[in-house]
């Protein structure tokens, strides 16, 4: 393979909640296509985000956390999302938090062992190390761990070292025609983008327990003239938990709706008009029929 031929090809990126990767997905496609926060478990469906460049074309693939807890019908779909989007992909971005390891970390090393993708490890954060000599002895107990290939340790946030990232990744890929347009950003829909967008501000607004107890759904996404209408449904299991997500004189659910509406603007490039419902429906994170209808459908 000539290494100025054109290739094209799909990276996963797995590892546990809350390490960084639909940062790093946004970051590679220069747009928010998967929403974050500093709360694990934050990402509930794969979403490809696509990068486009004069020698390759790479479909990301961002995916839930993989974790230890199992006991809602939500949490073992998210696990069950992340671990089928390894199948069938060119690369996997295995990401961590550098200097940490935990045994999520290490359920994950573990099925990895058992794919037979190639592996590349990439240890996020490595901007909050106060010396990058403290890297060198962590990454010691990786040493004879043949499954990965190569180990690159960056900053998704602050855009350390993700031109090493793609290089590894783009070296693995089968040389292939774009098989999407090159402006494509996203394989997921704007509404479904719209229904994130309000999950994330709520998620980040909103303490403890609640960001997984609810969930988005989009009931209206209608073009009209000059202006796109979006009417988003906020799906909590209990009254008083409608409570705390409208907020004292609906301060918490009017300050979400004005975040997410400006970030659809500039996502969308269209004037949005956003209306946003919150409403009760006992027990649906552990009911699978409900997750399906919300579009956990796995
Ligand atoms: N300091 C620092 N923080 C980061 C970096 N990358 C991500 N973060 C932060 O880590 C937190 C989690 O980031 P996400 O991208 O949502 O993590 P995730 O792995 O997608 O999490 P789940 O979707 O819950 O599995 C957020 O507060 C991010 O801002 C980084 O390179 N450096
Ligand atoms: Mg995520």
């Amino acid at each position: 393979m000539r290494a100025d031929e054109f290739r094209c090809g799909t990276a996963t990126i797995v590892g546990r909640p809350n390490v960084g990767k639909s940062t790093l997905l946004n970051r590679l496609v220069g747009q928010k296509v998967s929403i974050t926060a500093s709360k694990p478990q934050t990402t509930r469906h794969r979403i490809g985000g696509v990068l486009s460049r004069d020698d390759a074309q790479i479909v990301f693939v961002d995916t839930p956390g993989i974790h230890r807890d199992r006991r809602s019908a939500m949490s073992r779909y998210l696990n069950r999302t992340a671990r089928g989007a390894v199948d069938g992909v060119d690369v996997v971005i295995f990401m961590v938090e550098a200097l940490r390891w935990t045994d999520e970390d290490e359920d994950v090393r573990r099925e990895l062992r058992e794919s037979r993708k190639p592996v590349l490890l990439v240890p996020n954060k490595i901007d909050r190390m106060v010396g990058r000599e403290e890297l060198l002895p962590w990454l010691d107990r990786f040493r004879g761990e043949d499954r990965f290939e190569e180990i690159i340790p960056v900053s998704a946030r602050r855009q350390q070292n993700l031109e090493a990232l793609v290089g590894e990744v783009r070296a693995r890929l089968p040389v292939a025609p774009a098989m999407l347009p090159s402006d494509a950003l996203t394989d997921r829909s704007e509404r479904f983008l719209a229904g994130e967008l309000v999950r994330e501000k709520l998620t980040r607004k909103l303490d403890q327990e609640l960001p997984y107890r609810l969930a988005v759904e989009i009931e209206e996404f209608r073009r009209e003239k000059r202006i796109l209408r979006i009417g988003a449904v906020v799906w909590v299991e209990r009254a008083s938990q409608k409570g705390i997500v409208i907020g004292k004189g609906g301060r918490v659910l009017k300050a979400a709706g004005a975040e997410a509406r400006a970030n659809m603007e500039a996502l969308f490039g269209s004037r949005v008009h956003l209306d946003i419902w919150v409403k009760a429906r006992a027990g649906w994170p552990n009911d699978e029929k409900v997750l399906r209808s919300l579009g956990y459908d796995g």
